[in-house]
């Protein structure tokens, strides 16, 4: 498919692209390869001879293939895009890519955390999302998650967290799962993790798509004005598919299916012209309300409550172009939050502060040294002029004798900006006044308090899920006392979730914090556990992704239409326009590929089958009416499917000839999400249940008391 929505970083991109269409096989040096199937041998049966240097050269680099995948974030997908600043707020921020109507080429990269680089999509973990805008004043870096709190306070615990979460050493297992020992020791050690911990239980960690995620900058950053005044800053991503999930059982079996499944729904929309888009939204904190909240703006363990600052909305990102190479651009794009441009600043997070340093120093590195800026996707659109030389990989050719400031050989150049009245990048003349040490600010310690916000601010079917979650994730630890630690401190957030994974546990939980995890804490708080202050609210809106029928979009929603051969060609054409005027995709499952035949006659052709397709991997069921009804009833994979749709509480649709096979299912009540024909406006009530993403009264089953 041809490539559109160029800008200046996609012409950088192309200056560096290699067409071989036409082209002869050539060694590394352009020499034309006559023979690329055999080695060159003493005789026909003989030994490979060293001076064979065709064959080296293939191999040498074959051998040199893999550069060290990331240390954390190795799974990744990516896509190129724009920004478009869409509000004025040159009140608080000199950033000239946020100046309205500015338009930025980016690259957004999303990734997961534990995973290595070969791990499945659908792991319960955090999800990356990383933007590079390429902006007129050089690259400014926002990488975030989607989760607007993490983990740890201080980046020098940041080590320990990821020992903690990756595989054992001692075995290498489990691959891209919190569920074991290490993980929960850590965090029942470290109280700071409550609130990050709950969401990483939470169905923010089963994203749907990678579409369908929020992302925040994490951190409180700093913007500053023309005038150098500051103003704290925290960044939201808000997607326009609104933010979803996929249940827990539906993850495991997909990461079975299809271990690609966020990265080809990305890739795949990106390629049919369903851009997706984000907003970029601003939470702004007046310097002089630095200590005005009842917890601290510094502690990235916290958000700022959207009801007590709301987000103002700035611009819209649009991912509108799949990289060309993977390797090239996915994985040799360098993030590094600790690179700014001029408007934007650091605040004093003690852990954005540590991340200042790590990001610059692993591209060195992973990316084999300090010329990892010159590689296309990580090249500046305005230039990079300095006097930095040499080193690995080096591709700049700097011309002339002059490689020193200052200089008069060179005409002074490159100039220093404010030798000219220009202006280049002041840090905010932050006045600061402090003692060294190496400790921890009190107004950190309060560590469920947010934790509690969360946990409250879900619906009943978002709770039982973290229920379940934490259920799942203490089940596969084998110590008890572990078990326990973590039970104490979710008896602190909420005593109904305590006692709910208690059960399932078979544990009681207990009423104190463990003697250890105090110990801990009181290294960081020496008088620790302290008394939170009262909160500004106890409940956000914010928090919770339930979506009620009828509220939402279903743009983009893959709906498997169960079918085979002498199946209603008007049966599914009816159902097809109606999806697809909201933007919905009709995908057609058989029990063969080619050709499908019609009772009305016609055909069409099948790409998709029971053998190759999964119930798991489509977000809506409909079966059309038509002779098909008769084979479908002995086809188990049919019953499979619908049983599994029913299972993980998505809207399953029946034409009226088509009705009676329900009986052959797991399907007894015929709850909203089991539209029926014969009962009303088929289509229109099928999107109608499908808008609010599902349905998931059908768990009452399960349901825990909180
Ligand atoms: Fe990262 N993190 N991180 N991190 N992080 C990396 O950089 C690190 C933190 C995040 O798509 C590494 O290039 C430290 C918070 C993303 O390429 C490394 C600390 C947040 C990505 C690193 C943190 C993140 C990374 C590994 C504590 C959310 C993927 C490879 C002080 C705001 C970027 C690399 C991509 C990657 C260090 C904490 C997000 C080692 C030391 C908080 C999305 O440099």
């Amino acid at each position: 498919m041809k490539k559109q929505n160029s800008n200046k970083k996609i012409d950088i991109i192309n200056n560096h692209l290699i067409d071989n269409t036409d082209k002869p096989l050539t060694t590394n040096d352009g020499v034309h390869i006559h023979d690329n199937n055999n080695t060159l041998k003493a005789g026909e049966r003989g030994p490979s001879l060293l001076e064979d240097f065709i064959y080296q050269d293939k191999l040498a680099h074959f051998d040199r293939e893999r550069i060290p995948e990331r240390v954390v974030h190795a799974r990744g997908s990516g896509a190129h895009g724009i920004f478009e600043a869409t509000a004025d707020i040159s009140t608080y921020t000199k950033a000239k890519f946020l100046k309205k109507g500015t338009k930025t080429p980016l690259f957004l990269r999303f990734s997961t955390v534990a995973g290595f680089k070969g791990s499945t999509d659908l792991a319960r973990d955090v999800r990356g999302f990383s933007v590079k805008f390429y902006t007129e004043e050089g690259n400014y870096d926002l990488v975030g998650n989607n989760i607007p709190v993490f983990f740890i306070q201080d980046a020098m615990n940041f080590p320990d967290l990821v020992h903690a979460v990756k595989p054992e050493p001692n075995n290498e297992m489990p691959q891209a799962a919190s569920a074991h020992d290490t993980f929960w020791d850590f965090v029942s050690l470290m109280p700071e993790s409550a609130h990050m911990v709950m969401w990483a239980m939470s169905d923010r960690a089963l994203p749907r798509s990678l579409r369908m995620m929020e992302g925040f900058g994490v951190h409180t950053f700093k913007f500053v004005n023309e005038k150098g005044k500051g103003t704290f800053v925290k960044f939201h991503w808000k997607p326009k598919l609104g933010v979803h999930q996929v249940a827990w059982q539906e993850a495991q079996k997909i990461s079975g299916y299809d271990a690609d499944f966020h990265r080809r729904d990305l890739w795949e929309a990106i390629e049919k012209g369903n851009f997706p888009q984000w907003d970029l939204g601003v939470q702004l904190i007046p310097e002089e309300d630095e200590l005005r909240y009842s917890f601290d703006i510094l502690d990235p363990t916290k958000l700022i409550p959207e009801e007590i600052v709301p987000v103002q909305i700035i611009g819209t990102m649009t991912l509108n172009r799949n990289p060309e190479n993977f390797f090239a651009e996915t994985e040799q794009i360098a993030f590094d939050p600790g690179r700014l441009v001029p408007g934007i600043d650091f605040s004093n997070d003690p852990l954005l502060q540590g991340r200042v340093f790590s990001y610059a120093d692993t591209q060195n590195y992973r990316l084999g040294g300090p010329n990892f800026h010159e590689l296309p996707i990580n090249r500046p659109i305005n230039g990079k002029y300095n006097n930095q030389k040499d080193g690995f990989g080096r591709q700049d050719i700097l011309k002339g004798n002059v490689s020193y400031f200052p200089n008069s050989l060179g005409g002074g150049c490159p100039y220093h900006a404010m030798l000219k009245g220009e202006s280049g990048f002041e840090s905010h003349a932050e006045k600061i006044d402090a003692k060294k040490v190496r400790g921890r600010s009190k107004s950190f310690a309060d560590h469920f308090t947010q934790a509690r916000l969360f946990f409250e601010s879900q619906s009943p079917a978002e709770k039982d899920h973290i229920i379940s979650a934490f259920s799942f994730e203490l089940s596969k630890i084998k110590s008890i006392d572990i078990r326990k630690r973590e039970l104490a401190i979710l008896n602190q957030i909420n005593e109904n979730l305590a006692k709910s994974v208690g059960e399932n546990l078979g544990l009681e939980p207990p009423k104190e914090l463990d003697k250890l995890t105090i110990q801990f804490a009181k290294n960081n708080h020496p008088d620790y556990p302290i008394q939170a202050s009262k909160p500004e609210v106890t409940t956000s809106k914010a928090l919770s992704m339930e979506v009620k029928a009828g509220e939402g979009s279903i743009e983009t929603r893959k709906v498997a239409f169960l079918v085979d051969n002498g199946v209603s060609k008007v049966s599914i054409d009816k159902m097809k326009s109606a999806l697809e005027a909201e933007g919905a995709e009709a995908v057609l499952i058989s029990t063969k590929v080619g050709k499908l035949t019609f009772k009305e006659g016609g055909t069409e052709n099948i790409q998709f089958t029971y053998l190759t397709e999964a119930s798991v991997c489509y977000d809506a069921f409909y079966t059309p009416d038509g002779d098909s009804v008769k084979t479908l009833a002995h086809e188990p994979d049919y019953l499979q499917f619908i049983n599994e749709a029913y299972r993980h509480c998505k809207s399953i649709s029946f034409a009226k000839g088509a009705e009676e096979l329900i009986k052959l299912t797991m399907i007894k009540d015929q709850d909203e999400g089991i539209i029926l024909e014969s009962k009303g406006d088929l289509s229109k009530d099928f999107i109608h249940v499908m808008k609010g993403h599902r349905v998931w009264t059908r768990e009452n089953a399960r349901k825990v008391a909180v």
